[in-house]
């Protein structure tokens, strides 16, 4: 099998994703630090974690959280210094883990020198490195729709009928790929972080370095008399001037990640069909891409107005297809919430099941799957999602526009509230949750953001002292993954959907080429379940129980054998998960 010839130092590795401004604030001033992270990394490690992605630490006036870069080899003041990096890097490395930055590329912030000169003159040299262009009969040069509202051009202050181009907010300029020194500068500033010890990169929003320069409109769809930034992505991909993507990708592999064997996860949106091999498969672009595809589900690219709630047959479906299309070509990064995303727990579950049993449910589905666990700060102890009532409540740009664009749509302002508390990529962005004392423990001083009142009932600390806690339940799971007994299984094992006739039921077997094999079995449905078991799987032994102690013995004993009783059938609960092996 394709994946294990190619063999990769990061395949049997367990990722965590950092929101730093949120997770750990070590020096008072309400925001999370790099000196908070180093505190934890302990912790971080009892939980399996190996290689942690920290979303940007760099030099910014904050406007997209960071993800507005002034400065690309400078860390942001609020978060420490370079020798607190340093630290950290050398910290990480005694414990046998890993650092991936966030490298973001395709803009930078209207506050980086680069941008700040290219005003001043606009077709100089720095102009160059930007996409500014003349408006298009009195109008901007064309009708894109930016990810965060308005059209992608700005007006260039002082300047007539000239506009940049922005995919996100108007204070991230887009940099121009077409331009040398541009990719030359990408080029040296990756390989400075590479050197410095960091293991690789999650590389942001990197589709759409790709322009079709000729900026055609395409036809309006809202209101606004624009059209959405996914059309733009998808025209800019097909257009044959200049470099493709794909050439674009392999000269910056080449050019960097190759040359340190580094671990980089592209965050990849509106891949073509087809193109997947290119971009994971053997020499591909990137070690992995995120999975998307649950999240693609509620359609939330055409706006939050536009959502739905996932049913359990679409959940499944989609969770199937995309395991079986791409474990051939290579490892997907699977995830259940990241920092757009609101938590996993209020999106994804039928409401008849409970918080902990849903927590430990979708943990299960997703570190069993093929391919490589992205774990959401939080997600570990069940955060849920925030009771946010006001709009000032937000400080998100994109929630801010969403409540906009659903009240243009002729939602009422509770409605419109109302998906905001449901999609909001604040949601993700409360503080963590580090037990019951005054600002959950996460910041001595006041908390930049707000602090989800339910901290005194889910936090770490109490779910460390508790044996059945999610915590101790991912705990569990993890070991189970990366126990180098079942490395043939659930890492490198095929995924299988499994008893597929029972409507409520999402199982699945990961089969190793060696002959071993697991099947991971829940019930979704609001009644137990009964499951009669083919011959074949009558022999399996149970390693995890989302609904009994005995994964604490599975994590004891080490090599995660538990029962050994032989099963004609299996009987789960609503929301219990179990795996057998
Ligand atoms: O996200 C890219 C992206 O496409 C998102 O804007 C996504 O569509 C949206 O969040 C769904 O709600 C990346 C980062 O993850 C995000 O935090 C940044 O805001 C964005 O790039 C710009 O850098």
């Amino acid at each position: 099998m394709q994946n294990i010839l190619n063999k990769k130092w990061w395949h049997n590795k367990v990722a965590y994703e950092i929101y730093p401004k949120s997770f750990m604030d070590a020096n008072g001033d309400g925001v999370g630090d790099l000196q908070g992270i180093i505190s934890k990394l302990d912790y971080l490690k009892e939980l399996g974690i190996d290689i942690l992605w920290i979303c940007p630490i760099y030099e910014s006036p904050f406007v997209d959280q960071g993800y507005d870069i002034a400065d690309y080899y400078k860390i942001a003041d609020c978060f420490g210094s370079m020798d607190d990096f340093e630290q950290l890097i050398e910290e990480t490395k005694k414990r046998d883990m890993y650092v991936i930055m966030d490298l973001v590329v395709n803009h930078c912030s209207d506050k980086h020198t680069w941008f700040t000169k290219a005003l001043e003159n606009p077709e100089g040299e720095y102009g160059k490195r930007f996409y500014f262009e003349r408006g298009k009969d009195g109008k901007e040069p064309s009708n894109y729709r930016s990810y965060f509202g308005g059209s992608m051009w700005e007006p260039v202050p002082g300047y007539n009928d000239l506009y940049y181009y922005h995919a996100f907010a108007k204070e991230q300029p887009d940099l121009n790929w077409n331009n040398d020194e541009v990719v030359q500068a990408v080029y040296d500033m990756v390989n400075w972080w590479l050197a410095k010890g960091v293991a690789g990169f999650r590389i942001d929003a990197i589709i759409n370095i790709k322009k079709d320069t000729s900026f055609p409109s395409y036809e309006p769809d809202g209101p606004d008399g624009l059209c959405e930034t996914e059309k733009t992505v998808s025209g800019a991909l097909s257009c044959k001037e200049g470099p493709s993507i794909g050439q674009m990708l392999s000269s910056l592999k080449e050019h960097t990640f190759a040359r340190h064997d580094a671990f980089t996860v592209g965050e990849v949106f509106n891949l073509e069909n087809g193109t997947l091999q290119e971009f994971i498969g053997r020499d591909g672009h990137f070690s992995t891409i995120f999975d998307f595809s649950l999240h693609l589900l509620t359609n939330c690219e055409h706006g939050w107005f536009a959502a739905h709630k996932i049913t359990f047959r679409e959940l499944r479906k989609t969770i199937f297809d995309s395991q079986l299309a791409t474990q051939k070509i290579g490892f997907m990064a699977n995830i259940i919430e990241n920092h757009d995303e609101p938590r996993g727990l209020n999106i994804f579950l039928p409401e008849w099941i409970d918080r902990e049993a849903g927590a430990k449910l979708l943990g299960t589905i997703m570190v069993m799957q093929h391919g490589i666990p992205f774990l959401y700060q939080g997600q570990e102890i069940g955060m849920t999602n925030m009771d946010f009532t006001t709009l000032n409540q937000y400080n998100d740009i994109s929630t801010i526009d969403q409540y906009h664009q659903a009240i243009d749509r002729g939602f009422t302002d509770q409605e419109a509230l109302s998906l905001c508390n449901t999609y909001s990529r604040d949601n993700a962005r409360t503080v963590m949750q580090w037990d019951d004392t005054e600002n959950a423990g996460f910041s001595t001083g006041t908390p930049w953001f707000h602090v989800n009142p339910n901290y005194k009932e889910i936090n770490v600390k109490s779910q460390l002292e508790d044996a059945c806690s999610i915590l101790s339940y991912y705990r569990a799971l993890i070991a189970l993954r990366k126990n180098s007994i079942y490395e043939n299984v659930f890492v490198y094992g095929m995924f299988e959907p499994a008893y597929e006739e029972y409507d409520n039921v999402l199982a699945f077997y990961r089969k190793s080429e060696q002959g071993g094999y697991a099947l991971v079995v829940s019930n979704w449905g609001k009644s137990d379940v009964t499951i009669t078991l083919t011959d074949e799987d009558k022999s399996l032994w149970l390693m995890l129980d989302s609904m009994s102690n005995d994964y604490r013995l599975s994590v004891a004993l080490k090599n995660a054998i538990g029962q050994k009783e032989k099963k004609d059938q299996i009987i789960l609960k609503p929301g219990q998960v179990c795996v057998y092996g």
